[in-house]
């Protein structure tokens, strides 16, 4: 693992940022949050207080221990097959999150994709903004802070690079020099992996997962790096806030720090009904969870989680998620395998696309994006 020395800050003293130009220095001319914190911010500008119920209170958490799965792939392959499909897909019935190991990658892979985040962030502002919304050389490459900034009340304590995959060939010559081998490297295996997942998981709701299914449900990949500095008061600001993911699946690969929560959506083994709970880093492992797709086509058996970060005064984290979503002109709904079992529909179609317009036109909002295609009981 690398030692990661942060630049020498470009601000020699804190510029005093009023609300205006907080936001153009942030998000317009892409400093970010790094910027703001190299700039010698000693203070949560308050841009970014969230209002008290949206804050991760430590003291609120679960505090028992709580066991998480632990998912050996590899025994997917042995005597052990019919326990783990059992456990994958008690998992996606329940909380939507589990952690598995011997997936495939490897552990060299994953630990140079950190190092490739911490490199990519630790460059200067310049080096960074140039691939903003608006002046990428790159359609298939956007760096920014937050989720929908021009949106939000309250913004997230998070940079991140988002990088669109159309072809290798695309991958290695658009993406940024410092992360484009090994993310690809990354994405690859992991949609391999991935695949195998939802295979799984599509074989209990009766339905095959053939090659033109796959490439219909996870035909869009995205890999993102999110950089989330030290913060000088975690208890008032998040580093994302509450959401679920609106694709099939994704693979998280997340850092020693720790700071992942998720929200139980019935009482079960994982905890009571309501509470957070953290998916604690496991070194090697990586974090899959269910997207909104999933739930949609599973007419609502597999869910899609609840998730939200906290942020942390001591050191700077960073997370990689793998993306799978259905590209945008795949229609989405309940698959009939899955609706003939519930006697019934719980979601209306749509094309992914209309669902995604609809994702990114608001700040999160926990799981309040399933309600676009939810049928309500008259
Ligand atoms: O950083 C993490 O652990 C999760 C990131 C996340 O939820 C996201 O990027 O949507």
């Amino acid at each position: 693992m690398l030692e990661y020395q942060t630049q020498t800050p470009q601000y020699p003293m804190a510029p005093a940022f009023d609300a205006i130009n907080l936001f153009d220095f942030v998000v317009k001319e892409g400093n970010g949050v790094k910027g703001m914190i190299d700039s010698g911010l000693s203070e949560v500008p308050d841009r970014y207080i969230q209002p008290e119920h949206e804050r991760i209170n430590k003291k609120n958490m679960n505090s028992h221990v709580v066991s998480l799965p632990t998912i050996d792939l590899s025994a997917l392959d042995g005597p052990k097959h019919d326990q783990v499909v059992e456990t994958l897909v008690m998992s996606a019935e329940t909380l939507g999150f589990f952690q598995v190991v011997n997936h495939g990658l490897p552990i060299q892979l994953l630990e140079e994709l950190k190092d490739a985040a911490h490199q990519f962030f630790n460059q200067p502002p310049e080096k960074k903004s140039v691939y903003l919304k608006g002046v990428s050389p790159s359609p298939l490459v956007k760096y920014g802070t937050s989720f929908v900034p021009e949106k939000e009340k309250a913004l997230e304590w998070k940079d991140y690079v988002s990088m669109i995959y159309t072809s290798d060939d695309d991958a290695l010559k658009h993406w940024p020099d410092h992360c484009k081998e090994v993310a690809l490297k990354y994405l690859q295996a992991s949609t391999k992996m991935a695949k195998t997942i939802l295979e799984v998981l599509m074989k209990d709701l009766g339905v095959t997962l053939d090659a033109s299914m796959a490439a219909a449900y996870m035909g869009t990949k995205m890999v993102n790096m999110n950089f989330y500095p030290t913060c000088p008061a975690p208890e008032l600001t998040v580093g994302v806030g509450r959401h679920s993911d609106m694709g099939t699946l994704t693979v998280l690969l997340q850092d020693g720090i720790g700071g992942l929560f998720v929200k139980v959506e019935e009482n079960g083994n994982a905890g009571k009904k309501g509470e957070w709970i953290e998916i604690p880093p496991i070194e090697g492992a990586l974090v899959i969870n269910i997207g909104d797709t999933l739930q949609i086509l599973s007419n609502g058996r597999f869910k899609s989680a609840e998730h939200r970060v906290r942020t942390t005064s001591t050191q700077s984290r960073v997370s990689i998620p793998l993306f799978l979503t259905p590209r945008p002109e795949v229609k989405i709904g309940p698959l009939p395998q899955a609706v003939e079992k519930d006697g019934g529909t719980e979601y209306k179609e749509c094309l992914f696309g209309e669902y995604m317009t609809n994702f990114f036109g608001e700040a999160h909002q926990g799981k309040k994006s399933l309600d676009f295609v939810k049928i309500t009981q008259p």
